[in-house]
């Protein structure tokens, strides 16, 4: 059988990006990037990342649009099908400015009570579909990201911030997720990363894999993982979801 005749265009494999596809924030290894462009010529294949696009493409390349069918940025609040922007969202127009404010004024009075070994810059970055908010910044260096998570895993200084917001901002429709290790993404109810399924919805696929690690209730992966539109796995690494490939689509 050719890898033509082996091609499967009714199903369609999803992936999160840190710490599924690469270590949290860094580049994919070669070797990903080979296995994506194989595991490409048997099955469709997306990346659904909580990240804005600059930091996907930083960490899957450049031309990743051209290389996969999907990419989802932002839970796919920044969608691109095909190599060609399919459709965005904006964070401004869903919430309006008064409540916006209200919640970035909040945010940055918690923040300046919090007293942390390390601060930088870049403690709420607006991005198109969600707000995302670091209580170290997200200008800090690889060094300093470490020594907050480290501290952030005995502290629960995220948890903590995140559960104070749920409260004061309790019915205004906000949705909060601690994806990766030095921040967590507010967004609208309903804009976690199953806002993809609905774009892909009308593409008619048979089956949706979805990979994962953060598939745990309250992680950025659990309401993709757990809906009945996707086949959900949940990996530890990106070689985990490497095997975990290699035995559904290649033995
Ligand atoms: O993809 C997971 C998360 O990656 C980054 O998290 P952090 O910088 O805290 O490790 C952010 O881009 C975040 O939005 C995203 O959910």
């Amino acid at each position: 059988m050719t890898n033509e005749a082996m091609f499967d265009s009714s199903v369609l494999c999803l992936f999160d990006v840190d710490g599924t596809l690469t270590a949290a924030r860094q580049r994919a290894t070669p070797d990903m990037s080979e296995f994506m462009q194989k595991l490409k010529g048997r099955v469709r294949v997306g990346v659904v990342g909580g990240s804005d696009l600059v930091k996907i493409k930083e960490q899957l390349g450049d031309d990743v649009i051209q290389r996969v069918d999907y990419v989802f940025a932002e839970n796919g609040l920044v969608a691109y099908k095909n190599g060609e922007l399919h459709s965005i969202q904006s964070i401004q127009a869903h919430m309006g400015e008064e409540l916006l404010q209200e919640f970035i004024n909040f945010c940055l009075n918690y923040l300046a009570k919090i007293k942390l070994p390390k601060k930088r810059g870049t403690f709420i970055e607006f991005r198109n579909g969600m707000l995302n908010v670091s209580p170290v910044g997200r200008s800090c260096t690889q060094e300093e990201r470490i020594e907050f998570y480290e501290l952030d895993k005995k502290e629960g200084i995220r948890e903590k911030f995140v559960s104070v917001l749920r409260e004061e901002f309790k019915g205004k429709g906000l949705s909060f997720s601690i994806g990766g290790q030095i921040s967590f993404d507010v967004f609208p109810d309903g804009w976690d990363k199953r806002y993809c399924l609905g774009i892909v919805e009308k593409d008619n696929f048979n089956t949706i894999h979805f990979f994962g690690d953060k598939t745990k209730p309250g992680g950025n992966d659990y309401e993709i993982y757990a809906d009945p539109r996707t086949i959900g796995h949940e990996v530890t690494c990106p070689e985990d979801t490497q095997r975990l490939c290699a035995k559904l689509f290649f033995s």
